[in-house]
């Protein structure tokens, strides 16, 4: 398969020039409309942009040609527009021998239309059932290149419906495209030498898996106390988060732990956390500077873990980025420290993006998301991860301290993306 954007001053001029290229086979797998941008814009119109695909077949102009197009270049993303080529799947043996009975049964009496519905419905519950037993057949580690049971043939154009349904399911889960392009370039590696429906969405699966990583939560190492900040935009749960985790480290674990703020802007920010540490029976520190700051942690030897509040800033905000710098960057060598930048998964890409640029620039971190209980959409944390490169650690789903926290579920968000419940 090829997969190549298109441009056009309308849908249909974009889809004509697609099919002008790789001939009347072509399968529209998004289309996107680009608003015009800058100060004119209102007097610009918007263009069209599709993403089209064509399966490779002896006849197909796709397959025709001699070398892999350049990238398209403009107001496109260039990476996202490299020609991604999955092989033609070879006829295979399928796993939904139970799929193929359905459909088979189902497609009597009914009309083309109907019939293409009802194959992608059964496609979706049947996704939906594979993505539950995905998890164990991968912890046992089944080779998905070799399959227990010996499946029967399936038509080359399934498997492609199935990738452009995969496909559509992570652009409406707002994974950008690019990344989702990039997934199935991996993929096709993978799929080299054949693949099932089932091999597909095992091997989007495991890519996804690595694509995350593996989460990295605060562990307990070197010298005592271990310093850990908190930073990021102000109302994403900072201070709720550090209870949530002063409570499992404390309560769970059994450690001691202190906590410290340097959100001095507003006398509530030390309340909120004030009420937390009495509900914990945990020491309260307010500091103002990064001496005080320093001076604090020589007092503070006994304990394992102190947790450092920051004030949020808005990313456009030097001089407080600059004050929350020096406090992480003044720590003394002996220390053992650690960074997490606290992002809400209710924020807008575009926003996530800005974000990431300013904290990328001046810190190290690992990611925390909150509020995944207030959305649905859950590609931001896989273009966030990819964007800042950054380690997952936890994630946040409701305000109640301390139960709402767990450490970063990535199969469960990767079943999640893929449409999985
Ligand atoms: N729904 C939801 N609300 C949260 C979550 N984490 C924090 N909040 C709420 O978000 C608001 C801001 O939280 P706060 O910890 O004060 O944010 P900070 O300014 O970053 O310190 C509060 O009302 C919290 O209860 C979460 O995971 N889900
Ligand atoms: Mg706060």
């Amino acid at each position: 398969m090829t997969i190549k954007k298109f441009q056009g001053r309308t849908e249909e001029e974009a889809t004509a020039r697609a099919k002008e290229e790789f001939g009347p086979q072509t399968v529209i797998m998004n289309v996107k409309e680009i608003k015009p941008k800058g100060f004119l814009r209102s007097f610009k119109t918007s263009t069209f942009e599709v993403t089209a695909a064509i399966e490779e077949t002896e006849q197909s102009p796709a397959a025709k040609m001699p070398a892999p197009l350049p990238p398209l270049t403009g107001n496109i993303n260039v990476a996202a527009d490299e020609p991604i080529s999955i092989p033609k799947p070879e006829p295979v043996k399928e796993m939904f021998a139970s799929v193929e009975n359905t459909w088979a049964s189902s497609m009597g009496a009914q009309n083309p239309e109907e019939k293409e519905k009802k194959k992608e419905s059964v496609l979706e519950n049947n996704l939906e059932e594979k993505l539950e037993s995905l998890q164990s057949l991968l912890e046992k580690k089944l080779a998905p290149q070799q399959p227990e049971n010996l499946p029967k043939e399936v038509p080359v154009d399934e498997n492609f419906k199935f990738i452009k349904m995969i496909y559509s399911i992570l652009l409406d889960n707002e994974v950008d495209e690019k990344y989702v392009n990039q997934i199935m370039d991996e993929v096709e590696k993978v799929m080299k030498g054949g693949a099932s429906v089932d091999l597909i969405l095992s091997s989007i699966y495991q890519k996804m898996i690595l694509k995350f990583g593996q989460p990295q939560p605060i562990e307990m190492s070197g010298r005592k106390p271990k310093v850990v900040f908190f930073i990021g935009p102000t109302g994403v749960g900072k201070t709720t988060t550090i209870a949530k985790i002063a409570s499992r480290f404390k309560v769970e674990k059994g450690k001691k732990v202190a906590l410290f703020t340097a959100d001095t802007y507003r006398i509530a920010a030390a309340e909120q956390l004030r009420t937390y540490a009495n509900i914990l029976d945990t020491p309260l520190t307010i500091v103002y500077s990064s001496e005080e700051l320093n001076e604090e942690l020589k007092k503070s030897e006994e304990y394992d873990l102190v947790l450092v509040d920051t004030a949020g800033f808005s990313h456009k905000n030097e001089e407080q980025r600059n004050e929350t710098k020096e406090l992480i960057d003044k720590i003394p060598g002996e220390y053992q420290k650690e960074v997490y930048l606290v992002l809400s998964a209710t924020t807008k890409y575009r926003d996530l993006i800005d974000i990431a640029d300013i904290y990328n620039k001046n810190f190290h971190f690992k990611l925390i998301f909150t509020k995944l209980d207030e959305t649905s959409c859950f590609g931001n944390i896989l273009n966030m991860k990819l964007y800042t490169g950054a380690d997952l650690s936890y994630s946040t789903y409701g305000q109640n301290v301390p139960e709402d926290i767990e450490i970063f579920d990535t199969q469960k968000i990767v079943k999640l993306l893929l449409g999985g419940k």
